[in-house]
């Protein structure tokens, strides 16, 4: 009889389930309190940038060629931001890059090994910059080789650095995406764009309630939706003209329908859903120089191999196709 086959003394299916859920759960607790610390509700909460130093003529950093090395991980979109700026204004060969990779298991960015550099890790170029630093060790950074220290650490700053301070290197000099005229209207788009999307689809998906999940998914897709009716009426965010704005804001859409909208939970919408917001993506990516900043199959085998606890499978998924970004936006 069949029933004869069974192990003899095998565990309840109720009991593995509920043992197998606390277990998980606390250790999935435990793992994210140290990938994303969060608030008292359980939301994430982004650690400040401690390097904040300007390259300016006046100061200890003047601009020169090949002096600062940016450093930058392909998955990452802080560091995407910097490297679309220096494609944008041509400054490749004035200011090289060095590259790292996220080691899954140490939880930190480790140099890739041929650029043969004194460190192997992040972490060991900030103790360098700053004994006894003890803050994260986090992409993009601006390096200065001559001081061997960090100029720099915040993206945000370091798009303005690389648009304004590099010009007499750059091949592009004459493009500006920070222009006098607009300041004020493309730091008000940062700091929204900053909450509501690049910061909100991290609030999203490292959320530890349900409260704090659908606060930050419902300030996400409210400021997308309100950024897709405004691009009805003009090409980019401030007008007519490209800017540190667009900037920002394109480095979290090119990972939105690959990245975001599965692992972090942002799903109300794909970005190829909305009407005006796909093709303005689009026409971002085909700019000059853009689309050699883009992988989308790093940047997938990064967020998915590497958020353990956000994908303890370890499976990367395999959509959506990356020509998709190459179709025409029509946008004028
Ligand atoms: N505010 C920073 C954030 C940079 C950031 O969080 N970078 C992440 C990669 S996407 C990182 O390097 N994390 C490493 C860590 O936190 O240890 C910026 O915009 O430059």
């Amino acid at each position: 009889m069949a029933s004869s086959r069974l192990p003899k003394a095998s565990l309840p299916p109720g009991l593995i389930v509920r043992a197998g859920r606390t277990v998980w759960h606390t250790l999935w607790q435990i793992m994210m309190s140290r990938l994303a610390p969060t608030d008292q509700a359980g939301a994430y909460v982004r650690p400040a940038s401690q390097f904040r130093q300007r390259v300016d003529p006046a100061g200890p950093y003047p601009a020169m060629p090949d002096r600062y090395r940016l450093i930058v991980g392909m998955g990452c979109p802080w560091a995407h931001r910097t490297l679309v700026v220096r494609a944008l204004k041509g400054l490749e060969a004035a200011v090289p890059i060095w590259r790292v990779n996220p080691a899954a298991d140490e939880g930190f960015w480790i140099f890739e090994p041929d650029q043969k550099l004194e460190w192997r890790s992040l972490p060991e170029l900030y103790q360098t910059a700053a004994s006894g630093y003890k803050g994260r060790s986090t992409v993009p950074v601006l390096w200065d080789t001559e001081s061997r220290t960090v100029v720099n650490n915040e993206s945000a700053d370091l798009i303005e650095i690389l648009n304004g301070a590099f010009n007499d290197f750059a091949q592009r000099p004459e493009v500006d995406l920070y222009p006098a005229l607009l300041k004020t209207e493309i730091d008000g788009w940062g700091d929204r764009i900053y909450t509501a999307v690049n910061n909100g689809v991290y609030r999203c998906g490292f959320a530890r309630s349900q409260a704090a999940y659908e606060a930050a998914c419902t300030l996400l897709f409210d400021t997308l939706e309100k950024i897709d009716q405004i691009l009805t009426q003009q090409r980019y965010l401030c007008g007519d003209t490209l800017t540190l704005a667009d900037v920002r804001l394109f480095t979290t859409l090119f990972r939105f329908d690959g990245v975001y909208h599965g692992l972090f939970k942002c799903d109300r919408r794909h970005l190829s859903d909305f009407e005006f917001l796909w093709p303005y993506a689009r026409d971002i990516y085909q700019q000059p120089g853009v689309a050699a900043t883009c992988d989308l199959d790093t940047v997938r085998r990064e967020y998915y191999g590497n958020l353990f606890p956000l994908n303890p499978g370890g499976l990367i998924p395999l959509g959506p196709d990356p020509t998709l970004w190459e179709r025409p936006h029509g946008r004028v």
